[in-house]
């Protein structure tokens, strides 16, 4: 963590990503206006990463956003204490006002640690819209073809996920998971992958990785310690640079900021065109 530091860190002169961090109203009308590529179907967007990583958070922060206000509706633990809190599978119906919804459901798993984290076998059940909403995961074992309430026995190309948003905390530790996170995480993208659904990375609380994102979040991209960590992550599991976007949620704030907006805006355009992408192939491939 570089919260010990006494000198900030020198800056790139240059950053190395584009942000227009003053005007938020030409992305965030690209983000209303959007339309699914396949009419009547919804983007569904699968976040998961180990508790406390700032999930819920990010679904809040995203929904605050697009209302231009406080919103709070997604359930957010007080503390990272490691125990998962979302266990219900329920998705999110994004509304771009008070009236309308976007094209888009955001759905946020329990956490992937130890014996309390959600199995891949029901990610993978969950990837291919066999999950129906309010099942209860179950660490011991997965949902089973019998659970005549919660298994989907024909999910439609609509009940399948278009895009996998992996979420990870960039204040944890030098290598942000845990070894076993990190194997889980793999084998979850390796479903993934299979099922040619594309994926993205948010990095999370950074905030809390360096105090000069604290100061001032424009930073963002020209501190070496947010690149580093980036690249590191890059490489642990495979997921490219241009997919991974760093993020501050709303957490403590009362009010809207636009450096914070900027970025979360940035992140969900990538994930929703992702997803859009996947959700037209996905419609034209024969079953
Ligand atoms: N400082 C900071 N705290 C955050 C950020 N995102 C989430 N948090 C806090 O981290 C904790 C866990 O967040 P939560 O959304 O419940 O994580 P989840 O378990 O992945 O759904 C909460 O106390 C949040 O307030 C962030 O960007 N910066
Ligand atoms: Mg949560």
């Amino acid at each position: 963590m570089g919260g010990n530091k006494t000198k900030p860190e020198p800056l790139l002169s240059k950053p190395w990503r584009e942000i227009n961090w003053t005007n938020t109203k030409e992305p965030l009308q690209y983000v209303k206006n959007y339309k699914s590529p396949v009419e009547g179907q919804k983007i569904r967007v699968l976040l998961y990463g180990p508790v406390g990583a700032g999930k819920s958070s990010f679904v809040n922060s995203i929904q605050s956003v697009l209302l231009g206000r406080m919103y709070y509706q997604a359930l957010v633990d007080s503390d990272m204490t490691g125990i998962s809190f979302t266990k219900k599978f329920a998705g999110y119906q994004l509304r771009k006002d008070q009236d309308s919804d976007c094209p888009l459901v955001f759905y946020d798993i329990m956490g992937l640690e130890g014996s309390e984290g959600v199995l891949v076998e029901d990610v993978r059940l969950v990837l291919d819209g066999r999950v129906k909403d309010g099942y209860e995961f179950n660490p011991d074992s997965e949902l089973s073809e019998d659970n005549r309430q919660f298994y989907n026995k024909s999910p439609t190309a609509s009940d399948k996920v278009n895009v996998l948003v992996c979420v990870v905390p960039a204040d944890r530790g030098p290598e942000i998971a845990k070894q076993e996170t990190l194997l889980k995480i793999q084998d979850i993208r390796k479903e993934a992958s299979s099922r040619g659904i594309p994926q993205m990375v948010v990095l999370t609380r950074i905030d809390r990785l360096c105090p000069d994102n604290q100061e001032d979040l424009r930073n963002v991209y020209r501190l070496k310690s947010m690149k580093q960590k980036m690249e590191q992550f890059s490489a642990n599991v495979g997921i490219p640079l241009n997919c991974i976007f760093p993020v501050k949620n709303y957490h403590q704030e009362i009010d809207m900021d636009k450096q914070m907006d900027s970025l979360v805006l940035s992140a969900l355009r990538n994930i929703i065109n992702a997803g859009g992408d996947h959700c037209k192939l996905n419609s034209s491939r024969p079953k």
